[in-house]
């Protein structure tokens, strides 16, 4: 009797960054990490566990994923299989709204959908917090992709990774920021995260420091958010992301996402701010810029962010909800 589950999954976006690891096979981090759910960014995934034995089958957007990602989505159906009576090869098929492996958290939202249809699909009883530290095999950032709105992922202590999971530190309700996702390069990046922190973390003399800054990075951005105060999460925000990025640089060979048009879109924002519009910026392991504004503000200035030579398109999007299971058979 085969089992089967669809679940969706966010992107999200950490406004106070991971990048490094204090285990790599288990995904722990070496610092907490504070993110957003992103509205209109998903992955839906179906999962079905077949009555059969041999390899399981996984396919993203209709295409078999690569080696890696088989390994990363095997890490979590190899827990499932030891905790539940499920033995059989899995099927898996998903599919994005958004584009794959260019900075915008694809992995994130593609393993924590995975995570939450093969949970349900093999019948595991298992909190959230329990499936969050699952999808934290398949990618560390998937963790924080289990919860809507304002996501912290604790970097715990024990050994096992149990308390190195995503909370839910406020429903996308509190404070429903609008976010534009400026792409400037929708192609795939060159070097992976899971590479590029293991360099940072071995080469760059900047390391130590970013650790060092991250406790009081996520303490500001608590603080900022207890308070909604707009321009104290976009000053740690935006110093998270330069601090992250300057690491990447640091190393070596030194890693630069960057491209002409990340400039670009900097510079667009950096005038916009100066006519005293509220926004700010992040950016990931990747080339393309997301852009925070007050609730409701972004739509205005969507255009004139499209009319720049280099941006492909721009995605509008919120603060949102988390992952859900939206429908289980047998
Ligand atoms: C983050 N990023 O906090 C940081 C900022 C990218 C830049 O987490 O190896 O796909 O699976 O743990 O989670 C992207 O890295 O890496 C990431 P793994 P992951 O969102």
């Amino acid at each position: 009797m085969s089992r089967s589950a669809r679940a969706v999954a966010p992107s999200n976006i950490a406004l106070v960054k991971y990048w490094g690891k204090r285990d790599g096979r288990l995904n722990l981090p070496a610092m907490g990490s504070l993110s957003v759910s992103l509205r209109n960014l998903e992955t839906q995934s179906q999962v079905t566990f077949l009555d059969e034995e041999g390899d399981d089958e996984i396919f993203l957007d209709g295409q078999p994923v690569n080696a890696s990602g088989v390994e990363r989505v095997g890490r979590m159906l190899e827990v499932l299989r030891a905790k539940t009576e499920v033995q059989g090869r899995a099927r898996i098929e998903s599919s994005s709204n958004f584009p794959v492996g260019a900075g915008i958290a694809s992995s994130a939202s593609g393993m924590a959908a995975v995570a939450l249809a093969a949970s349900a699909a093999a019948g595991w009883k298992a909190s959230r917090e329990e499936v969050s530290a699952l999808a934290r095999l398949g990618s560390g950032s998937a963790c924080r992709s289990i919860f809507g709105g304002y996501v912290e992922w604790r970097k715990g202590v024990a050994p096992g990774g149990e308390d190195s999971h995503g909370v839910e530190v406020a429903p996308y309700e509190y404070w429903e920021l609008d976010v534009l996702v400026a792409v400037v390069d929708s192609g795939p990046k060159k070097i992976s995260s899971g590479k590029g922190m293991v360099q940072s973390a071995r080469t760059s003399s900047f390391y130590p420091a970013w650790v060092a800054g991250n406790e009081p990075d996520l303490e500001s951005a608590r603080t900022a958010l207890s308070n909604r105060d707009f321009e104290a999460l976009g000053q740690v925000t935006e110093s998270s992301a330069l601090k992250m990025h300057a690491t990447m640089m640091t190393g070596s060979p030194s890693i630069l996402y960057w491209r002409p048009g990340t400039l670009e879109v900097l510079e667009w924002m950096a005038e916009l701010r100066a006519s005293g519009v509220s926004c700010f910026f992040t950016m990931d392991a990747g080339p393309n810029v997301k852009l925070f504004f007050p609730p409701g503000e972004s739509v205005q200035w969507q255009e004139s962010l499209k009319a720049l030579p280099s941006v492909e398109r721009v995605i509008l999007s919120s603060v949102g909800p988390g992952g859900a299971v939206t429908s289980h058979g047998v």
